[in-house]
């Protein structure tokens, strides 16, 4: 079973390990809302099937499905994918799921933050979210990891660690009054410290151009070793991208992390820019309480949004003319990891990609990364 505890992982003596650390296996979800995926979500729950065989072939994959979806999500995916029923209101397991932590010493708990769809009832994306707010707890009673139930509102995509003691977050997000209003900078400090265990807070601003996250990090910028960071970059100096990005790289530049290390930053230009054409506009079905599509929205699309698994990476294909170039920018990055792309603008056209929709649980023994 999995114990409530009513303390803080840092005083147990517990932190967020860096997602290259190794894994015990990745979670998922299946999509199925109409009003967020079109043509009744069955093309991005192709993109989701293919997502899973792709990290399937580095580590265990679990993928939570409603009662509904069971048997056909069962002839969709990999036979190597375990599926549980599982309730959750949308499929984006990094953030309703939860954030691991571990000991060093063969423990490992999990995280539940409180959950408000990136904003509650000021600027959410869909109401109701009490299924989504079950998610981690239900996790890790499967898991049977004991469970800290955050007294902050976050989320899995808003945060990134190098696993020695630095956290990446936007104030974009994070100081978003729609997430912790009341609480200061310095406070939110203070609680990731508790939280994650982390010693030092780098803050970048702005997330990627109309990310519907109010700006999570994950679409943005993170860690491809302790003292490297992959951040999202554009040459165009017209895009309202090239300002956030150039903020972003600045900030990285002039910041020291947990250790006094300066960073190395890594350009990794970004797709597009890519738009919601008419006929994808069309195959959503608007409801009241879901973010409507339009056509012609700017998407937020980032290569940077990718999955670090044991000894690969598996990488969200965006644009046929930037794809390949971004494959040999990642796989640099990456010596020893197998790099594997995979069609996603199915997960982009619902507002995430390959990060948002997985989360690693991280393996509970001391070991090198892989
Ligand atoms: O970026 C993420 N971690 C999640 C994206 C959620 C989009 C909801 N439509």
């Amino acid at each position: 079973m999995s114990r409530t505890l009513n303390t803080t992982p840092a005083a147990d003596g517990f932190r967020m390990p860096a997602e290259y650390a190794p894994h015990a296996g990745c979670w998922m979800l299946w999509p199925e809302r109409p009003d967020n995926w079109r043509d009744d979500a069955r093309p991005a729950q192709r993109a989701f099937a293919a997502v899973a065989g792709a990290i399937a072939g580095f580590e265990p994959v679990t993928i939570g499905v409603s009662s509904r979806q069971f048997e056909l999500a069962r002839t969709q995916i990999p036979a190597a994918v375990r599926l549980v029923e599982l309730s959750s209101n949308d499929a984006w397991m990094r953030d309703v799921g939860p954030t691991f932590v571990v000991d060093g010493r063969g423990g490992r708990r999990g995280i539940d933050w409180r959950f408000n769809a990136w904003g509650g009832l000021d600027g959410g994306l869909y109401f109701p979210w009490d299924e989504d707010d079950l998610v981690a707890r239900k996790v890790l009673e499967i898991e049977r990891a004991d469970r800290y139930r955050a007294t902050l509102v976050s989320e899995g995509g808003a945060i990134h660690v190098d696993g020695e003691g630095t956290l990446l977050v936007t104030e974009q997000c994070v100081l978003n009054r729609n997430r912790n209003p009341g609480l200061s900078r310095e406070q939110l400090e203070a609680e990731f410290r508790a939280w994650l265990g982390v010693e030092a807070v780098i803050w970048l601003g702005e997330g990627v151009f109309n990310d519907e996250t109010d700006g999570h990090i994950d679409n943005l910028a993170c860690f491809v070793r302790p003292g490297e960071v992959a951040l999202t970059w554009t040459d165009a100096r017209r895009d309202p991208q090239f300002r956030i990005s150039r903020d972003a790289w600045e900030r990285l530049h002039d910041a020291r992390d947990a250790r006094g290390r300066r960073l190395k930053v890594h350009k990794l230009p970004m797709p597009g820019p890519l738009r919601m054409s008419a006929r994808e506009a069309r195959g959503v079905h608007a409801r009241d309480g879901a973010k409507a599509r339009r056509a012609g929205e700017r998407l937020a699309g980032s290569y940077v949004n990718f999955y670090i698994a044991n000894r690969g990476v598996v990488v969200p294909l965006l644009d046929a003319r930037t794809d390949r170039g971004a494959l040999k920018r990642i796989a640099a990055l990456f010596p020893g990891r197998k790099v594997v792309g995979v069609p996603a603008r199915e997960i982009l056209l619902g507002g995430g990609n390959i990060h948002c929709i997985t989360q690693q649980v991280p393996a509970a023994g001391e070991s090198p990364p892989p």
